[in-house]
C-alpha cells in the first residue's frame, strides 16, 4: 500500500500545551520505518503550518478560543488530504483532535468534490460531540464530531461544502467521559457509542463485528484514534486522561480486526502530548496501533 503521512501540529483546540509536538514524537518513534518494514511504500509529506499560540491574541470576536486559526488550519488540512490520490492511505498525525474536522472532510472529498459516504470509527475516552453552545471548556478539540455532522460554527461545519458526516455512519469506542448536554445531543442524533462498560461486557471482538455490520453501507472508512482512549497506564502522554480505558491488547485487537476487514481507508493518530509523556511511551504505543491497523501480525 502507498501510505502518506501528514502532520498537523495543532494545539489551539486543547486546553494544555504540548500536543503540537505529537507529530515529532511519532516520527521519533519511527512511524515511517515501522510501516516500511511491513512492506508499505511510505511518503512523509511533512506538516501543515499551524500558528503558535503565544504569537496570537487569545480573545477572538466570537468568544471561541482560537476559532479563526482553527478554521484556517482545518481548511488547509482538508485541502491537503483531499488532493491525495484515492489509492493512497492517508495517515494524519495531530495535534489535538480538532484536526479531524479537516482530515475526515478531506478524506471524504478525495477524488470527488461532492464527497463520498464515509464511515468514522472514533476511538476515544470522549465523544467530542460538544457544540460551542454546550461546551463546558470552550476547547474545540471537544467538538469535532458535532462539526462534522453539520452543527456548531458555520465555517467548521461546512469545510466540505454540502458534504456531511451522517450520524448513522459514526461508531465510537472506548467512551467514558461525556458532558451533560453532550449526552443529550448524542441521544438525539442516535450515534452508536460503545462505552467502557460495553467493552467490558461485550468484548472488543463483538464490538468490532457489530461496528462492521453497522457501517456496511459506507464507501470509505476512517479510523480516528485519540490516544486517551487507551488506559493512562498504557498511554500517559495525553492532555485529558481518564481512568479505566482500553488495555494495550484491546487497542491492538481492534486494530488487528479492522486490518483483517480490509475496509479501512485512512487513519488519524491524535492527542499524543510528549510533554506529559514518559520517555515517548505514548508515541511508541500509537505507532504500534498504526502498525496493527496496517497489517502487522504476531505470526
Ligand atoms: N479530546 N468533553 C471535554 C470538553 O472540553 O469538551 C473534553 C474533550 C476532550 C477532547 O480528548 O479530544
Ligand atoms: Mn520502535
Ligand atoms: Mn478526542
Ligand atoms: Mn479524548
Amino acid at each position: 500500500m502507498n501510505i502518506s503521512i501528514l502532520g498537523i501540529p495543532m494545539d489551539l483546540g486543547a486546553g494544555r500545551r504540548g500536543v503540537d509536538m505529537g507529530p515529532s514524537a511519532l516520527r521519533n518513534a519511527r512511524l515511517a520505518a515501522h510501516l516500511r518494514e511491513l512492506g508499505h511504500s511510505v511518503t512523509d509529506l511533512g506538516d501543515v503550518a499551524v500558528p503558535i499560540p503565544e504569537t496570537l491574541d487569545k480573545h477572538q470576536a466570537s468568544g471561541l478560543v482560537f476559532l479563526e486559526q482553527i478554521q484556517q488550519a482545518s481548511r488547509v488540512t482538508a485541502q491537503r488530504v483531499a488532493a491525495l490520490p484515492p489509492d493512497v492511505f492517508p495517515l494524519t498525525m495531530g495535534g489535538d483532535h480538532s484536526i479531524s474536522m479537516g482530515t475526515v472532510t478531506g478524506n471524504a472529498l478525495r477524488g470527488s468534490p461532492d464527497g463520498v459516504r464515509t464511515g468514522v470509527i472514533w476511538v476515544d475516552a470522549h465523544t467530542d460531540y460538544n457544540t460551542p453552545e454546550t461546551s463546558p471548556s470552550g476547547n474545540i478539540h471537544g467538538m469535532p464530531v458535532a462539526h462534522l455532522t453539520g452543527q456548531g460554527d458555520p465555517v467548521l461545519s461546512s469545510l466540505g461544502g454540502a458534504w456531511r458526516l451522517r450520524p448513522e455512519d459514526i461508531v465510537m469506542i472506548g467512551i467514558r467521559s461525556v458532558d451533560r448536554m453532550e449526552r443529550e445531543l448524542l441521544r438525539e442524533a442516535g450515534i452508536q457509542a460503545y462505552t467502557m462498560k460495553d467493552v467490558d461486557q461485550l468484548g472488543m471482538s463483538r464490538i468490532h463485528a457489530e461496528t462492521m455490520e453497522r457501517l456496511s453501507g459506507v464507501e470509505r472508512l476512517h479510523v480516528s484514534f485519540d490516544a486517551d482512549a487507551l488506559d493512562p497506564s498504557v498511554a500517559p502522554g495525553v492532555g485529558t486522561p481518564v481512568a479505566g480505558g482500553l488495555t494495550y491488547r484491546e487497542g491492538h485487537l481492534l486494530m488487528e480486526l479492522l486490518s483483517e476487514s480490509g475496509r479501512v481507508t485512512s487513519m488519524d493518530i491524535v492527542e499524543v502530548n510528549p510533554i506529559l509523556d514518559t520517555h515517548n511511551q505514548t508515541a511508541e504505543v500509537m505507532v504500534g496501533m498504526a502498525a496493527s491497523l496496517l497489517g502487522q501480525r504476531i505470526l
